[in-house]
């Protein structure tokens, strides 16, 4: 089971202390006051309808490679039942598109000092995530043991999660996680397996593989970071 918790139950000084680094947690009503909250797709369409953002396949052999289209184009496919699951994951820094930063804010509980490690704040932290029932992502740890959190906007989204102690186990018994496996009953207890819903924000430390299925049309919005500590 992964924590869950109001904002107003939980400090930073808190989450520093018992989650920051350590295990997951998801946390309400952060995104109340954000500009995007109220968006549906049509408001995507209105209001990004003319970007290029970035798609592709959730399953299949061409699953990690990139298609440019317009926002607008792929909304119309979701609308047509989006049959391929082709799935939206933008970066939509790197592509010029910065001020999408100023339709939410990043909650106090992420210092957000992503400029470090020969990277530049452009280049992949900050992400949207469009999709529609049965998109989603495979197993992975995200990139150069950045943390992340992930705000859900609309659309419920089911997360597993592994700790990286639990993941070392599994490979010690030189075992492939598969999606077949994860849904294994012997590995059960070594997954955290939870549903995140709109309003909700999850924080996973860095590290922790994670996969997620999307159950509905869904829109996120996901940031990755380092702590200022880890920054040399
Ligand atoms: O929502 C997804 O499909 C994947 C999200 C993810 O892996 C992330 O935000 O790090
Ligand atoms: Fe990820």
């Amino acid at each position: 089971m992964v924590d869950r918790k109001h904002y107003s139950d939980i400090s930073i000084d808190y989450f520093s202390k018992s989650y920051a680094d350590k295990k997951p947690l998801i946390i309400e009503g952060l995104i109340d006051n954000w500009e995007f909250k109220t968006y549906k797709l049509e408001t995507l369409d209105e209001n990004f309808g003319e970007k290029d953002i970035i798609i592709r396949k959730s399953e299949g052999k061409d699953i990690n490679k990139p298609y440019q289209i317009k926002m607008s184009k792929y909304i119309q496919m979701i609308e047509k039942g989006n049959k391929d699951k082709w799935y939206c994951d933008w970066p939509y820094y790197s592509m010029g598109n910065k001020e999408i930063s100023l339709l939410y804010n990043v909650p106090a509980y992420f210092s957000e000092k992503t400029i470090n490690h020969g990277y530049k704040i452009d280049d992949k932290f900050k992400w949207i995530f469009i999709g529609s029932k049965g998109t989603g992502t495979h197993l992975h740890q995200d990139f150069k043991q950045t943390h992340n959190w992930h705000g859900i906007i609309f659309g419920c989204k089911e997360w597993l999660l592994i700790s990286p102690d639990h993941y070392n186990e599994i490979k010690k018994e030189g075992i492939e996680i598969s999606d077949e496996l994860l849904a294994d009953a012997y590995y059960k207890n070594l997954i955290q397996k939870t549903l995140l819903q709109p309003g909700e924000i999850l924080y996973t430390p860095r590290n922790w593989w994670h996969s997620v299925k999307n159950l509905e049309n869904t829109f996120s919005i996901s940031e990755n970071f380092w702590y200022e500590s880890e920054i040399s």
